[in-house]
């Protein structure tokens, strides 16, 4: 200690000097040379543009972590209660535009940068994807984020710093090729390393039982112990200055060395070792909807949830509170079931290091955790192996135990002597290799499961987890989904968002969508529709600059652009959308009249799903003819998007006339894109499935196409095509055909696929589906022929998408879910000075 030092003094110094940067141009300009120089260590003739990005965030990076430390700051001076998102995904995506658009600067810094040679938007473009989710679910984490800071919600979200994220997806030979996506190799300008936050995080080795304290006591001592070490990434909220944070767990060796090891003289072993344990976060599992069971993705999903809450609970300790306020401190939400070994390990942690009785533990663990599930399909719910358990976590095992018996307890009350019951409830699957049900786990710890659209949620009560509901019908919600009208209308669009705020005389549809209906009241307005339309237009032009780059095909602007992007699987069914163009294509072989199309494609498939893979081989072999096909010309161009992601997500969803959304009824939780589209005035074909349904009962059914069987409907169909009691369409028989004769190359090629849909198989019910699809592309072609007739049902589209904001969706889950209050930060000087 200084004695010398006037504390007084000392702090008014540090006040003075760490007051915040003002937004005159000077600074801007000063800041961005500063970050050049010294954090790049480049030359005014050295920078380019990358160096030019990688500033410019550095400098918005400055600006985030002084709102977001004093943020942290009054959440924590004010004693309010806060979520935890868990989520082994966050698909953030670009983050520079996002975050400049929420410090309201971007017209202050194209100002302040063209003076310097630098334009704003190619600086965008110059952003490496942060691409740590695989789709909907991770892209939905990233959209909570934003509209939690933009809220004012105290919240935190915590995941995994994988060092490869999602893989980039080239075609060679139209087929898919998967490259590792090394995004650090980047930089990364948006983490804050925190080397003085880290967890050690324990594996294997045995469980004994000490006395302490004069009481029996079980103590797990690991066999090998690897350390977390925290990345932050600030997440601005819009028009407010409150900046909230993600917080993404890196896997690093522990220093407490294998003495032995290193003594034994095997120096270089003992380091490959030290290597295997800085693997566990190397690489995001590249599967959609679907699990393996793979050990090192165990050893991912405990490795996050032990760092995330020892860093909970030592913020909790912080304050100073008894154990018993915790779940009022806290809440911690489970993105899936992936971060569900949270449970016991937060018993683990009352049990054996504060000494709890399990009572006291079982209730405080039940009223922080609640799970949302977000999927039906039977290969995504999540089962782990016990021996794998057993052997990695030997602790965890007895207590997931311990929770099932108590669990079967309350069903044998409930409904004494019925074994059927009981086995059917049991947390551990005993049928063949015994497993652990994840999602079970997840609903017995939890006080709250939710799915993710009314559908959805629906099907988890009647079907899923019917009995659980029987149980506890207190427990399940539904919170549909929702997706942030920031990134998803206001940076992607920026004609759609100037003309909305002008339209609307405000731009606080920006923070509150549902203003965004009174455009409903111009619909009819031959002059607004023009305008709309143009819109429209100027977003099909950028879309096929962006085609012509990457796929070298030149499009026209003036057909339908008819898009389908999202991941590849065979419940998404782009199959149905491949064999549909290739029924137009025989028709324009045949001399009947059509419209001019565009149909673009885009997705990923996960590397080990080969029918995934096989369909896309399809779409492009397709194209291939397609486009090459004289007597075709300008009518018909089929397009495959490589790499579809974050960004590029961006330009193609504002340039959609029509966007598929085309699920089996039952196999789509929700999906979000469609949302994102419809926002956008693109008009939607689907099914009625997830939130298609409620965006029909939104916008209007006559201002969508929609087609297909019902969910109710979808078993009796399928044992009917089974049995081959059902005949398929003359059209449907045509298109088999088509491709089996090898039209788009030799039959061997694609028979997988034609056997997936043939034979009896059909499990999606392609060809009972096929007829009506083909109708509503019919209703398409003929509705797009009236300009004004689908300008308003564009506007209109637009005008019912308010409760698709994800603001609703995060109120909803603060107000029935989290039981958490907005706190708002006053802001130090006039912030968001402009729109
Ligand atoms: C969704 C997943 C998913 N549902 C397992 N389930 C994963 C399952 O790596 N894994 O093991 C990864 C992802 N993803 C999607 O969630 C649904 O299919 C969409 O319908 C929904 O809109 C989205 C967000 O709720």
């Amino acid at each position: 200690e200084n004695e010398d030092v006037d504390e007084k003094n000392l702090a008014m110094l540090w006040a003075l000097l760490a007051s915040y940067l003002p937004e005159d141009k000077f600074t801007l300009q000063r800041e961005f040379v500063r970050h050049v120089e010294y954090n790049l260590a480049q030359t005014r003739t050295e920078a380019n543009n990358f160096s030019g990005f990688e500033a410019l965030a550095l400098c918005t990076k400055d600006r985030l972590i002084e709102r977001w430390k004093d943020t942290m700051l009054y959440f924590k001076q004010n004693g309010v209660k806060q979520v935890n998102y868990l989520s082994l995904e966050f698909l953030l995506g670009r983050s520079l535009q996002n975050s400049l658009v929420a410090l309201g600067l971007t017209g202050k810094y194209a100002d302040a940068l063209k003076e310097l040679g630098f334009y704003l938007e190619d600086l965008y473009d110059e952003e490496h994807d942060a691409g740590l989710g695989n789709g909907g679910l991770g892209r939905l984490a990233a959209c909570f984020m934003d509209s939690l800071a933009t809220m004012d919600y105290p919240a935190c979200g915590y995941g995994l710093r994988y060092t490869y994220g999602m893989f980039y997806q080239d075609l060679q030979d139209g087929e898919q090729v998967e490259l590792p996506d090394y995004w650090l190799n980047y930089g990364s300008p948006w983490e804050i390393e925190r080397l003085d936050i880290s967890h050690s995080v324990g594996f294997g080795g045995v469980v004994e039982e000490e006395i302490v304290n004069g009481e029996k006591h079980l103590v797990w001592h690991p066999a090998e112990k690897i350390v977390g070490i925290a990345y932050d990434y600030p997440i601005p909220g819009f028009s407010t200055f409150n900046t909230i944070n993600i917080r993404l767990w890196s896997s690093k060796p522990s220093d407490e060395f294998d003495l032995t090891s290193f003594n034994k003289g095997d120096y270089l072993g003992s380091i490959e070792e030290k290597q295997r344990c800085e693997n566990i976060t190397n690489v995001l599992y590249p599967n959609d909807n679907t699990t393996q069971g793979k050990e090192l993705r165990l050893k991912q999903q405990y490795f996050f949830v032990s760092a995330t809450l020892q860093d909970i609970i030592s913020q909790f300790k912080d304050t100073g509170r008894d154990f018993s306020e915790f779940p009022k401190m806290h809440a911690i939400q489970l993105n899936d079931t992936h971060p569900t070994l949270g449970i016991p390990e937060l018993m683990r942690i009352l049990l054996d290091e504060e000494h709890m009785s399990w009572e006291r533990a079982w209730d405080i663990t039940t009223k922080t955790f609640s799970y949302t599930n977000h999927t039906v399909l039977p290969e995504a719910l999540e089962r782990w192996s016990v021996e794998m358990v057993e052997r990695l976590l030997p602790r965890h095992i007895r207590i997931i135990y311990d929770i099932n018996e108590r669990f079967l307890q309350l069903v044998e009350k409930r409904w004494p002597g019925d074994i059927d019951r009981r086995r059917s409830l049991s947390i551990i699957d005993e049928s063949g290799g015994r497993t652990i049900r994840m999602a079970y786990l997840a609903i017995v710890g939890s006080h709250t499961i939710n799915g993710v659209a009314a559908l959805h949620s629906d099907l988890i009560k009647d079907v899923v987890f019917r009995h659980f509901y029987e149980l506890w019908p207190e427990k399940f919600q539904n919170k549909t989904n929702g997706v942030t009208p920031r990134r998803w209308i206001h940076e992607c669009n920026p004609s759609l968002s100037q003309f909305l705020t002008k339209t609307l005389n405000t731009s606080r549809w920006i923070v509150n969508l549902d203003i965004i209906r009174k455009i409903k009241d111009m619909a009819d307005d031959t002059t607004f529709q023009d305008q709309w339309m143009n819109i429209k237009r100027e977003n099909k032009i950028r879309m096929a600059k962006y085609i012509e780059r990457v796929c070298g095909d030149i499009v026209n602007v003036d057909a339908i652009f008819d898009v389908q992007v999202k991941r590849f699987h065979e419940y998404k069914r782009q199959l149905l959308n491949i064999l549909g163009v290739i029924h137009r294509y025989l028709e324009i072989k045949s001399g009947k009249v059509k419209y001019p199309k565009v149909v673009i494609f885009g997705g990923k498939a996960a590397p080990g799903y080969y029918m995934a893979k096989l369909i896309i081989k399809l779409i492009n072999a397709v194209a291939k003819v397609i486009n090459n096909d004289p007597i075709v010309g300008n009518m018909l161009k089929v397009v495959f998007i490589p790499n579809y992601c974050v960004s590029n997500a961006e330009i193609i969803i504002p340039s959609s006339d029509i966007s598929e959304h085309i699920s089996t009824a039952g196999t789509e939780a929700s999906g979000t894109s469609n949302m994102k589209f419809a926002m956008n005035g693109g008009l939607i074909i689907g099914t009625l499935d997830g939130a298609n349904i409620e965006i029909r009962d939104a916008i209007g059914h006559e201002n969508m196409f929609i087609f297909g069987a019902l969910t109710p409907d979808v078993e009796r169909i399928k044992k009917e095509i089974h049995q081959g009691t059902f005949v398929p369409d003359r059209r449907w028989i045509q298109v088999i055909t088509a491709i089996k004769e090898g039209m788009f190359g030799p039959l061997q090629d694609f028979q997988p696929i034609i056997d997936s849909i043939t034979g009896g198989n059909d499990h999606y019910i392609l060809s009972y589906d096929f007829p009506s699809y083909l109708e509503a592309q019919q209703q398409i072609d003929l509705a797009y022929q009236n300009r004004s007739k689908w300008a308003k049902m564009s506007i209109l589209a637009s005008a019912g998408c308010g409760m698709f904001s994800s603001d609703r969706t995060i109120k909803e889950y603060a107000e029935s879910i989290w039981h958490i209050q907005q706190c708002r930060r006053p802001g130090p000087m006039p912030i968001s000075t402009e729109e």
